[in-house]
């Protein structure tokens, strides 16, 4: 097997790999290479850093150090910075949710005219939630007294986060009896701190189960505020086509790549882009027109809302620029590679950041505000346009490879979908579970990562579970990994899905394999398996359902938080390789053993993508059994 094909399954990123090679350009495989052999402490969690008296690092061979200076245990060690890597997650997906709450305020008070309500329906709903009263009340006036109420839950001190009564209630009861319901986003995160500081918590199952605390405080806090307000603001999803990979960038136009996470200015970039002064300013430079495509979460909020195109994953956000096409790339926060500011200096490609939070230096910065978010879109475009005369021609190498899609399914939507148009409801879920067609659900989430090779781990898994009648939902880098492999099309239930899962798929006209959004999006998948439990049949608490979640390529510290919150909500959870926690046999017990005892969710890691998938099967048949639910309808696998 060639180098490129080893390091990704997909055609277009193995051309631009080569690519790459051939120009002797490093990029992330290569400087992967070159950081071999990587950390064994840092890969077991065993090395602290957290006071001046270190740093320690505990010997996993038991024959040199056992404790830190300050006498902590490698349990005290890894648990503490695993605790820290939730905090962090956490804090990312939360923050990403306040400025959504932020711009929604604005747009209330008038001050933020490229924003409105675009979901009426949505925002009733989530302002009943918060118990505001909506008599006679205009949209404007609602959303204001939402954003407030969603951005006072960052500062709660005490009581509980007000989305948590969306859970079912023997899920809320079992929070409340084991103290890991979130009072409020920002004190749990920094309660993780605090703790975390020397000479604080030493009990690695009292440092966990704050972990759990905060990390529920992303899935059913900060981050479904984010996917919420989302909604209200810039609309629902629907189901919708698009394309994916890197040949949706377009040699005559002008190519701006729209990176990273927030919608709030991606959502009017689009708008800007159909202006007619700049369309006309591209064509008198010598383009076509503007095309706008999208990487990583910032492509699947456009996606899923606008049907715009994603040029790809993470790790091909180095390969875009490599294409030679790229005349402009704007990024905001979260898995932007430093490495893309020397790329760009490689190419005439222009890297513009956005936000005051993540800047680089010697980078233009054109700071985002939401108060003139049309006219900074289209001051960004237009360098875009002017920079497509620096293209060079002879440099420009831009794989063929595309796919159809399609994306834009929602908790909200799917119901509607599957029970037609006038009758909204989970029931032929709930039913095809119960009847054996459907086995169970499955989330398969997160990134890509050198460690693994590129969207192997996610294809694989996802072509195995659908095979077993295994309905599954996507989000982020895995949806875009699954969309390149066609798996997001209705016609890849004929091709891959097993029986009962593709009588379902050709009755209802969806995908064996549904994209329901970016990661904060993950949060529309507890709400679905909220709304599946509500139906009934299935039992009473998330931890009764047959379903099962992964992170099979997983990376960021965000994938901690989510699987955190996952497993918190009694789902059981695979990772692909280990999180930093194996060099403590306690810790390790502790999640992917014990916690199941405690929450009804734990770890598995799992690198091998079919036996992953098998785990999750497994568990799903085990959750089956408890529901005394019939045998399967068919053999399939
Ligand atoms: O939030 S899946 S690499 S892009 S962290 Fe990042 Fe991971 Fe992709 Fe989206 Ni999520
Ligand atoms: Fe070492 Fe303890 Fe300080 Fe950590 S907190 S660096 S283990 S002395």
């Amino acid at each position: 097997m060639s180098d490129a094909k080893q390091k990704s399954v997909d055609v277009a990123s193995q051309q631009m790999i080569e690519q790459a090679e051939a120009q002797n350009i490093k990029i992330v495989w290569d400087r992967y290479d070159t950081m071999q052999p990587q950390c064994g402490f840092g890969q077991l969690g065993i090395c602290c850093r957290i006071c001046n008296m270190g740093p320690c690092r505990i010997d996993p061979f038991g024959e040199g150090p056992q404790k830190g200076v300050c006498g902590a245990s490698a349990d005290t060690i890894v648990a503490r910075n695993l605790l820290r890597m939730i905090a962090t997650g956490a804090a990312a997906h939360s923050d990403h949710g306040r400025d959504i709450a932020e711009a929604l305020l604005l747009a209330a008070e008038g001050k933020a005219h490229d924003y409105g309500v675009n979901n009426p329906v949505r925002l009733r709903e989530i302002a009943t939630l918060y118990g505001i009263k909506l008599d006679g009340k205009k949209d404007l006036e609602i959303a204001g007294e939402v954003a407030l109420k969603a951005l006072s839950e960052f500062g709660q001190q005490e009581g509980e986060l007000r989305f948590i009564s969306r859970a079912p209630k023997k899920t809320q009861d079992l929070w409340r009896k084991l103290g890991v319901t979130p009072r409020g986003i920002d004190r749990e995160i920094v309660e993780c701190m605090h703790r975390t500081h020397m000479g604080v918590d030493n009990d690695y199952k009292n440092i966990i189960m704050h972990g759990l605390r905060t990390a529920l405080s992303d899935g059913w806090g900060g981050s479904m505020i984010a996917t919420e307000l989302s909604d209200i603001l810039f609309g629902a999803p629907n189901p919708i086509k698009s394309k994916v990979n890197l040949g949706v960038l377009k040699e005559n136009y002008v190519n701006v790549v729209v990176h990273g996470h927030e919608p709030t200015l991606s959502d009017v970039v689009v708008q800007a882009a159909e202006d007619a002064e700049l369309i006309k300013l591209a064509k008198k430079n010598g383009a076509e027109g503007i095309n706008i495509v999208g990487m990583c979460c910032t492509a699947n909020e456009m996606l899923m809302r606008h049907g715009i195109h994603s040029a790809g994953n993470f790790l091909q956000q180095e390969l875009a620029i490599l294409t030679g096409s790229v005349e402009l790339m704007m990024v905001d926060v979260q898995c932007i590679m430093p490495a893309l500011a020397e790329l760009a200096n490689c190419f005439h490609t222009e890297l513009i950041t956005t936000s005051p939070k993540a800047k680089f230096p010697g980078v233009t910065h054109i700071g985002f505000d939401e108060k003139r978010a049309m006219e900074i879109s289209k001051t960004i475009i237009k360098r875009a346009v002017e920079n497509f005369k620096n293209r060079r021609k002879e440099r420009v190498v831009i794989p063929q490879e595309t796919m159809d899609l399609v994306a834009g399914f929602t908790a909200e939507d799917i119901p509607y979908i599957i029970g037609g148009k006038y009758r909204s409801t989970w029931k032929p879920v709930n039913e095809g579970i119960i009847s054996g067609r459907l086995r169970g659900v499955a989330g398969v989430v997160g990134c890509n990562n050198p460690n693994v090779r590129h969207d192997f781990g996610h294809t694989e898994m996802v072509k195995e579970l659908i095979k077993n009648d295994v309905l599954v939902v996507v989000t982020g880098c895995s949806a875009i990994a699954n969309a390149k492999m066609g798996l997001l099309k209705p016609e890849a239930a004929l091709k891959f899905a097993g029986n009962g899962l593709r009588e379902i798929c050709e009755a209802v006209g969806i995908p064996p394999v549904l994209h329901v959004g970016s990661c904060v999006d993950n949060s529309r998948i507890l709400i679905a398996c909220s709304k599946i439990v509500e139906e009934g049949g299935l039992g009473e608490s998330l931890s009764d359902l047959p379903v099962a979640g992964a992170a099979p390529e997983w990376m960021s510290e965000k994938a901690i938080s989510i699987g955190f919150y996952f497993v918190a909500s009694g789902v059981f959870t695979v990772f692909g390789t280990p999180q930093p926690v194996l060099g403590s046999q306690k810790v390790t017990d502790f999640i992917t053993k014990d916690l199941e005892n405690i929450v009804g969710g734990k770890f598995a890691f799992e690198v091998d993508p079919i036996k992953a998938a098998h785990l999750m099967i497994a568990h799903i048949d085990k959750k089956r059994q408890g529901l005394k639910l019939k045998p399967m309808m068919y053999q399939n696998g």
